[in-house]
């Protein structure tokens, strides 16, 4: 048994390679975008391909118009720099690289200087379906395509600045919440229906399909005070998914002062994922199925 066989006998691939990176003190790393092998270039395509196929119908138009913008493609692993020098003259944001989740007030400040921080590191063949650790392809094929988008872009700059001031206010919870259910898993309205543009649900194949077509989850539509209520599931498909109007329109709810939004969920109840409420515009009622057979 030679050298490189016994290496590979008593280490696994780890799962995180960039997790001992050197860190710089905004949590930035060098992605080394040399040190990408054939097979993790190998494996973006692979996510990109089946996610691409998807989403033809199912994502909103404007994530549509900017992959093909950015130049994002079956040709592997993009170089983060490279992919932000043609991000930034569109909007003004740059992605940047991070090992893995940073500290809120880290990830806020990003955001509000309008860079993206994003994994560096790619998920293992073992979690192609599903991985829990934002990995390149959740956070360059899922959430940098709409920087593009001027409203979205706003938006995410102002949610920085918003979590900045959540923090000091203590509401992070509450502001979470508001990213969770449109950054992560929103819908949005099309001409032709409802489509997607959260990036957790773009960046996995199989809850693209259920988020719109499974009649298990309720479809609510948008409003702040009640996603800021509204508690959510890390591990598994969404109860409710909530609906904007539009990229504008969800900019312009968010564009008040947060301060009396707060005094009122100081003292409002919290609410079920699998709940909905008398003053919810409830455009899909679920059956809640495909919950109850897991339960
Ligand atoms: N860090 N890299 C990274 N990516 C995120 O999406 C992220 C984070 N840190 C904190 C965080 N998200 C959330 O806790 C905030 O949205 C509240
Ligand atoms: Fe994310």
């Amino acid at each position: 048994m030679n050298a490189t066989n016994r290496k590979l006998a008593e280490e696994p691939e780890p799962k995180n390679r960039y997790l001992n990176a050197k860190r710089n003190p905004d949590y930035t790393i060098d992605q080394d975008w040399a040190s990408y092998s054939a097979e993790e270039h190998d494996r973006w395509d692979r996510l990109f391909a089946r996610s691409v196929t998807v989403l033809q119908d199912r994502a909103c138009p404007e994530f549509l118009d900017a992959m093909r913008l950015l130049q994002l493609s079956e040709a592997g692993i993009p170089d983060m720099a490279r992919l932000s020098d043609r991000l930034e003259p569109v909007s003004g944001w740059r992605v940047v690289p991070v090992t893995e989740l940073v500290p809120d007030d880290i990830f806020f400040d990003h955001l509000a200087n309008r860079r993206f921080p994003a994994g560096a590191f790619i998920r293992p063949e073992s979690e192609m379906d599903y991985l829990q650790e934002p990995d390149i392809f959740h956070d360059v094929f899922g959430h940098v395509p709409l920087l593009a988008n001027p409203a979205y872009s706003d938006f995410m700059q102002a949610y920085g600045e918003g979590g900045q001031r959540a923090l000091r206010r203590g509401m992070l919870k509450n502001l979470a919440r508001l990213y969770w259910y449109t950054v992560e898993f929103g819908l949005v309205r099309s001409e032709t229906g409802l489509k997607l543009f959260g990036a957790g649900i773009m960046s996995s194949a199989s809850e693209s399909v259920f988020a719109l077509e499974s009649d298990s989850p309720h479809r609510v539509a948008f409003s702040l005070e009640r996603v800021m209520r509204t508690n959510y599931i890390i591990d598994d498909f969404q109860q409710t998914y909530f609906v904007i109007d539009s990229f504008e329109k969800l900019l312009e709810a968010c564009y008040r002062d947060f301060g009396e939004v707060y005094d009122r969920l100081e003292s409002a109840s919290t609410i079920e994922p699998d709940q909905t409420v008398p003053e919810d515009t409830v455009i899909t009622r679920g059956t809640l199925a495909y919950f109850k057979d897991k339960a």
